[in-house]
Formats: structure tokens, sequence, C-alpha cells
């Protein structure tokens, strides 16, 4: 693992890909990995992009890149879909818009075989890129379940990729993702319609309790590759502004402490059901649940108070 932790540090791009794997696995290796890597990284910009199924966020995710790559960096993309992997023919057609080599690393994620879910294989991810010295890291998720909000809370920077025309959607959008947004986008604005739902979102911001960031509304088309230097600009800007404002630090040692809570938590179930599994408690207690002779919050009592008296009041 040590051997495995310098080579990613050292920008070894198969160690990454492997790192990744190791995180996705969990376990003991995980740990021992970004254990190694702590101190590492911290440089990283990292932008979420997210939006409903369809409007245009892969391609323009690549595009991004492209833009991104020719003002000079380094640039990591992580697709995350809790369903399905992205797509082996649209990165294949995607590539030729991103450029290929040093600067750019592309890997998905879906929940498929993941030890502590997506978003914590997506934190993870996070770390393993941003030690490795990517500049921006670019996270894909489709809409604004749960599960996606939780990842966007990844991101300094949030971008929101709306479409013309989706007036139904408006009130949707409203419900969960405008709070979330930083920049929005409306994307394949070579379609009609494209100023008028630019106005009917800056409308809502307008109307939306106001906050210290002012998120800007930017017209793309990632299909031709309009409006990428102005989201680009405006993803430079939030960051400055971020980091003016105090915000990039806190948000670091937020994610660290969150991760110290799951940590916590993982550790010590492992280690009170081990402890519970020794003296038989645990065993006892499955037993008696499925007899029907204990209700099962009576038995994790049980089997918790057998474990150490400190447990029992808490
Ligand atoms: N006209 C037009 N079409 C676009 C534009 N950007 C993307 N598309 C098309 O929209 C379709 C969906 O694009 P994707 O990039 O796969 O969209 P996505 O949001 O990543 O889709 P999911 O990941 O499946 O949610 C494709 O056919 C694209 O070619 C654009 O700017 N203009
Ligand atoms: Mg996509």
């Amino acid at each position: 693992m040590s051997e495995l932790a310098e080579r990613l540090l050292a920008g070894d791009r198969r160690a990454l890909a492997r790192a990744i794997t190791v995180v996705e696995t969990g376990g003991a290796e995980r740990a021992d990995l970004l254990r190694r890597l702590h101190g590492h990284g911290g440089q990283a910009h990292v932008v979420g992009i997210t939006g409903a199924p369809g409007a245009g966020k892969s391609t323009l995710v690549a595009a991004l890149a492209g833009a991104l790559r020719d003002a000079g960096e380094r640039v990591g993309i992580l697709a995350v879909d809790p369903s399905s992997p992205f797509s082996g023919g649209a990165l294949l057609g995607d590539r030729v818009r991103m450029g290929t080599g040093e600067g750019l690393f592309i890997r998905s994620l879906a929940s498929r075989g993941h030890a502590g879910g997506l978003s914590r294989a997506t934190a993870d991810a996070v770390r393993l890129l941003d030690a490795a010295g990517f500049s921006v890291i670019v996270l894909e998720t489709v809409g604004a379940g749960q599960g996606e909000v939780e990842i966007m809370r990844l991101a300094h920077t949030t971008v929101v990729v709306t479409v013309p025309g989706l007036g139904d959607d408006v009130q949707a959008f409203k419900a969960g993702i405008m709070e979330i947004g930083d920049i929005f986008v409306v994307n394949k604005s070579d379609l009609p319609g494209a100023n008028i739902t630019a106005r009917d979102l800056t409308t809502m911001l307008m109307l939306a309790p106001p906050r210290p960031w002012s998120p800007p509304v930017i017209q793309t088309s990632a299909l031709k590759g309009e409006g990428l230097a102005q989201l680009v600009k405006a993803i430079g800007d939030h960051a400055r502004w971020l980091r003016e404002a105090g915000r990039w630090a806190g948000r670091a040692a937020e994610l660290a402490q969150r991760r110290f809570e799951e940590a916590f938590a993982e550790m010590g179930l492992r280690r009170l059901r081990a402890a519970a599994e020794a003296s038989g408690a645990w065993q006892a207690a499955m037993a008696a649940v499925a007899r029907g002779e204990l209700d099962p919050d009576a038995a994790a009592e049980q089997a918790l108070g057998s474990v150490s008296g400190a447990w029992t009041s808490v």
C-alpha cells in the first residue's frame, strides 16, 4: 500500500486507477491508503455538474474539460451514476472534445459494489484525484435525489444544468436544486427558447432569499462549444469568491469531520458486533428474534447491554 500511495503521488495513472478500486472495495486497505495520503492535496477545485437526465451534462463536462485544459488545468472527471456506468461509446466520442494525455483522467462510479455507499466512494475518489495533483475535479451526477445532493456537498462549486423549454420542470427545479446551485447553465442554447428559460431562471433567482453569492445564469451549447469561456470564467470567479470569503478552508474541515463521523460509526459498529459475537449475546439475540420471543429493538438493547454496561444508557 505504501508503494501504491507513492506511485499515486508521483502521478502514476495506473496507480490512481488502482487506488480508486481500493477505496471502492473498502476495508483495511482503503483506510491504510487514505491514511498514507493524509496531508497531500487540498488544492483541487471540485466542481459538481448536475441536472435532469439528457440535459447534456456529459457533453458539457467533455466540452468544459477541453476548455479547462486549454486554460492550463489538469482535469479529473468522475461520472457518478447511481444506476449505470458511463457508457463506453459516449466516452469515446467525448474524448475528441476533451483531448487526451497527461492532464486528463476519467472514471465512472456506479453504486454497484461500493462498500460504504456511492457518496463515500465519490468522496474518497475526489481525495485521490486531489492528492494526485489534479487542479480541477469535475463530478457529474443525475438529478436532485438525496444521494445526489449528498454528492454535490463534496463540490466547492455546483453547476446546475437545464435546457430550453423546461417550463413544467421549473416547479420541480425550485423544490430541490435551486438552493444548491452556484452557477446555472441553460445548455442546448442552440435550440429555441433558451433566452426565455434563462430569463425565467434569473427571475426565480431574484425572488429567492438573498445569498452571499449571486449565482450567474449562463447559456451554453455544449454541442457547438458555445458559452464555455463564460462558464470557465464563472467557475473561476466562484473559486476566488470562496477563498476571499474564507469558505474554502471551512469546507475541507467540514469534509474531514464528516469522514471522522463515518469512520467512528463504522468502526464502532464493527467492534461492538465483534464483542457481542464473542460473548454469544449476538447469536442468542438473533435466535430469540427468529423465534419471536423478543422484539428486535428489545433484543438489540439486550445484546448491547451485555457487551458493556457503559453502552446501555446511551
Ligand atoms: N442541440 C444540442 N444537443 C445537445 C447539447 N448538448 C448535448 N446535447 C445532446 O443531448 C443528448 C444528451 O446528452 P448527454 O450529454 O448524454 O446528456 P446527460 O445529461 O449527460 O445525460 P444523462 O447522463 O443520461 O442524464 C445527446 O444527444 C447530446 O448530443 C447542446 O448543446 N445542444
Ligand atoms: Mg451523462
